[in-house]
């Protein structure tokens, strides 16, 4: 049964569905329809499946060439998106590419992938093909995804369909990019289901494919964020000593990495975005019912979370210099998605910084401009401010003229938060500087 179905992947002639068209989903169901596939995008938001089969793409923010391939396999009839999940009964391949995000106690919230999974339980055909693209806990494939697919219609994995996880690498503002450009893990439940899933990606990806079993799958991706998550705390904590025993951070980073085989990444106001901040938990819950004590993972997501607070704390030394306090002042923030160049706020260490503020009883003012609802003139915004916060080093506050800056300011105090400008520019200015991982030195 599989063979056939490889044949047919071979002959571009197997039926694709792709469930969830968000940033992982749209562009990958539109990748495999340029690539001649038949593709079926299934979404639960009915005015998402309008705008898709619109031609209209719900990414927000610059995606290189996804509008214009939107178009091209719609128009070619490649492509179609429906709400409609009994559909998946024609379905060869099923592509999984829902949210996976983590509750309130940090264990995986799989709502999404549940109901998608009992939506193809209800639906698919013999002989299916089942792919997990969303970032999934270790252990999931076998304790989740198996036993809901055989829950009903008693479909026996590896007789009556097939299963795999292939890990999602996007990256907002280059998704079709990535795709092509970046390699990726093909985990399947057995070899020849890995081999079968290698020749379906081998026509949307140019770079390497690397057939494992599922549990390297599932251990590869959540690994590879976690990996990333611990460095960035590393940085900051190395930054925090910097800040007390009269060092500058970015200049230590710069010389660290001289040195061969250390690649510090860059400290800063905190850690944001849709993978980072979850992805560890997702790595950390497949043990939390274990005798294995973490120390490290955890560790690091609590010092990145602290960083945000960390910079309360420079503008509360900073305001007290002044003879202020955060009570009853007044503060913009520079930045409020979670990175550069970037639309996207989700988990923002800005929100974090914003709510705390409030809390404290100062006035905040935000200014992206990336992020709606906050573009605007700084100048304007940072009137009778009592401190500017650097929090997100988009390229236009490279822009930022620190004598008109000081001249509009009720107090001239200016936080980075991501190492972003020169200190003694700023200090030139007359004003005052304080930064992450930058001792403070009296001008
Ligand atoms: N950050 C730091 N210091 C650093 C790097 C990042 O504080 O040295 C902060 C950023 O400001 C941001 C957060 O961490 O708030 C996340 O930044 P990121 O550069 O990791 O961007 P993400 O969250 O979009 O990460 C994604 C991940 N890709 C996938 O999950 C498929 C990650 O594995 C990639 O390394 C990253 O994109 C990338 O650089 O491509």
């Amino acid at each position: 049964m599989i063979i056939d179905l490889h044949n047919r992947i071979k002959n571009l002639n197997a039926n694709l569905a792709v469930i969830g068209l968000g940033y992982v989903g749209l562009p990958v169901a539109c990748e495999f329809a340029r690539a001649g596939f038949m593709v079926l995008g299934l979404d639960i938001l009915p005015e998402r499946v309008d705008r898709i089969n619109a031609g209209i793409s719900p990414i927000e923010g610059a995606e290189p060439g996804l509008q214009e391939l939107l178009i091209e396999t719609l128009q070619s009839g490649q492509f179609k998106a429906t709400t409609d999940y009994t559909e998946l009964s024609n379905s060869d391949i099923i592509l999984v590419c829902v949210d996976t995000p983590i509750d309130r106690s940090r264990n995986p919230q799989y709502l999404s992938l549940k109901s998608a999974l009992e939506s193809i339980a209800s639906n698919f055909r013999r002989g299916a093909l089942v792919i997990i693209e969303s970032t999934i806990s270790p252990g999931t494939m076998l304790n989740v995804v198996q036993p809901i697919l055989e829950s009903n219609r008693n479909y026996i994995m590896n007789k009556d369909f097939f299963l795999g996880n292939c890990p999602e690498r996007v990256m907002p503002g280059k998704l079709l990019k990535n795709i092509r450009s970046v390699s990726r893990v093909v985990g399947g439940m057995t070899p020849e289901t890995a081999e079968v899933m290698v020749s379906l990606y081998r026509h949307i990806v140019d770079a390497e494919l690397d057939a494992v079993d599922c549990i390297t799958a599932e251990l590869v991706k959540t690994v590879e964020n976690t990996y990333r998550d611990v460095q960035i705390a590393f940085a900051n904590e190395v930054a925090l000593i910097c800040e007390k025993v009269g060092g500058n951070v970015w200049k230590v980073r710069d010389l660290v990495n001289k040195s061969p085989g250390r690649h510090m990444l860059n400290p800063g106001a905190g850690v944001g975005g849709h993978c980072i901040p979850k992805d560890p938990w997702l790595l950390a819950s497949s043990v939390f019912e274990s005798n294995v004590s973490l120390r490290v993972i955890p560790a690091a997501r609590e010092v990145n979370d602290s960083m945000p607070y960390h910079v309360i704390h420079l503008l509360e030394d900073s305001l007290e210099s002044m003879g202020r306090a955060i009570a009853d002042s007044r503060v913009l923030i520079m930045g409020f998605a979670y990175l550069e160049e970037s639309d996207d706020s989700r988990n923002s260490p800005s929100q974090a910084l914003v709510e705390r503020l409030k809390a404290q009883n100062a006035e905040v003012v935000v200014h992206d401009p990336y992020v709606n609802g906050y573009s605007g003139s700084v100048l304007e915004l940072a009137k009778d401010s009592d401190a500017v916060i650097l929090m997100v080093k988009h390229t236009e506050y490279k822009n930022v003229h620190f004598q008109e800056l000081r001249s509009v300011m009720r107090t001239p105090i200016l936080i980075d938060g991501r190492g972003f400008y020169d200190k003694d520019e700023v200090q030139t200015s007359g004003m005052l500087y304080r930064a992450v991982g930058i001792a403070h030195t009296l001008p």
